[in-house]
């Protein structure tokens, strides 16, 4: 089944915090490259979020941040479909009945539901553990072809694309399978204090991650104080210098170059020098898009706008898988 002529492209963030460089380049860098080739739908995936206790009020605010900093990115809402995921209700109709194809022993081996209930031991809810069936029927009811995410989305994807091939084996050709596409750099980025453990919007240390919104200053003080190692050259090794290769690839994925190249550049210079090197490349590339931001974030009538405008597209682009989702199932 087809929805349009271009493949289709469907991702999303959730708005659960204020969103990190680790999504920046993970995710939303690649939606922005990607987008003049495909029909894209990019979510504020806010029924995801929702497994995690949210403070209404602020959860109401985080939306419209995170919708200010697709825009501020360069996320063009003429050429894509940026909108709310509650605003679409065949996303819940969908994750309904491929609830009915999930296995609880698949479900189980999700990591990132061990992580987050190891996390939130208070608040193991349902949802949280049927969240990768919800993503799923995100990703199913566009017939989405391509899905960019980061590397620890990996294993999600990986149980869509099982659901659709065991419904496709009942019901016949009804869902195109997706693949995963992972960014050449950066598909994993890693928090500034555990280098071995991955940049998140919810660590509780938030020196550890940089925020997209973070000022000049701010940036410095997290540079200076990332973890690295006890040698004083500055290398690319993953696995003996977790720090230093983290603090190269953000490097290269925010100033467009080489890993290479900067590590010639930064032969015998120590990692004072080298870590001043970095903030200065984030601060470069963070200015602009914070200014974006703010503009867009201050206008609340164009990003209402913005989500009415698209929630109406896909709303019609949704009901057509769907429909013929319920008329097999009657069959
Ligand atoms: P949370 O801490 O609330 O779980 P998160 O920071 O992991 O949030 P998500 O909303 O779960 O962010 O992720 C949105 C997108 O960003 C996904 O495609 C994910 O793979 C990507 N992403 C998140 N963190 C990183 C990271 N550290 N490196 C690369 N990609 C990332
Ligand atoms: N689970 C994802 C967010 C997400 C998503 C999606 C990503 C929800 N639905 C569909 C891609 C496609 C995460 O990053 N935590």
């Amino acid at each position: 089944m087809k929805t349009t002529d271009k493949p289709v492209i469907f991702s999303g963030i959730q708005p659960s915090g204020e969103l990190t460089l680790g999504n920046y380049i993970g995710a939303l860098k690649n939606w922005v490259n990607l987008q003049e080739e495909y029909t894209c739908l990019f979510s504020l995936v806010d029924l995801h979020a929702i497994t995690v206790r949210q403070n209404s009020k602020e959860f109401h605010k985080q939306c419209y941040d995170a919708l200010a900093v697709y825009l501020a990115v360069g996320l063009d809402p003429e050429k894509n479909n940026i909108f709310l995921q509650s605003h679409v209700p065949a996303h819940s109709q969908l994750a309904w009945i491929l609830n009915c194809y999930a296995y609880v022993g698949e479900l189980n081996r999700m990591t990132q539901f061990k992580d987050k209930s190891g996390k939130n031991k208070d608040n193991i809810n349902v949802g949280l553990f049927t969240y990768p069936v919800l993503m799923a029927a995100d990703i199913l009811l566009y017939q989405t072809k391509l899905v960019p995410v980061g590397a620890d989305q990996k294993q999600h994807v990986e149980i869509a694309r099982d659901i659709a091939i065991r419904f496709n084996n009942i019901y016949g050709d009804i869902f195109t399978v997706p693949e995963v596409y992972h960014p050449p750099l950066g598909a994993r980025i890693m928090s500034l204090q555990e280098p071995t453990k991955k940049m998140s919007k919810s660590d509780d240390d938030a020196g550890a991650t940089i925020f997209l919104l973070d000022s000049p200053d701010v940036i410095v003080k997290k540079l200076k104080r990332a973890v690295t190692d006890s040698e004083a050259e500055v290398v690319y090794d993953q696995k003996n210098k977790p720090g230093v290769s983290n603090l190269l690839t953000i490097m290269a994925a925010v100033s467009d170059r080489s890993v290479d190249d900067i590590v010639s550049e930064m032969q015998g210079q120590g990692y004072g020098k080298f870590k001043t090197a970095v903030a200065d490349s984030l601060v470069e590339f963070l200015q602009p898009m914070q200014e974006r931001y703010k503009k867009l974030r201050d206008d609340q009538a164009y990003l209402d706008s913005v989500l009415k405008t698209c929630a109406e597209r896909v709303v019609k682009l949704g009901e057509t898988t769907l429909k013929t989702v319920y008329i097999t199932e009657e069959r």
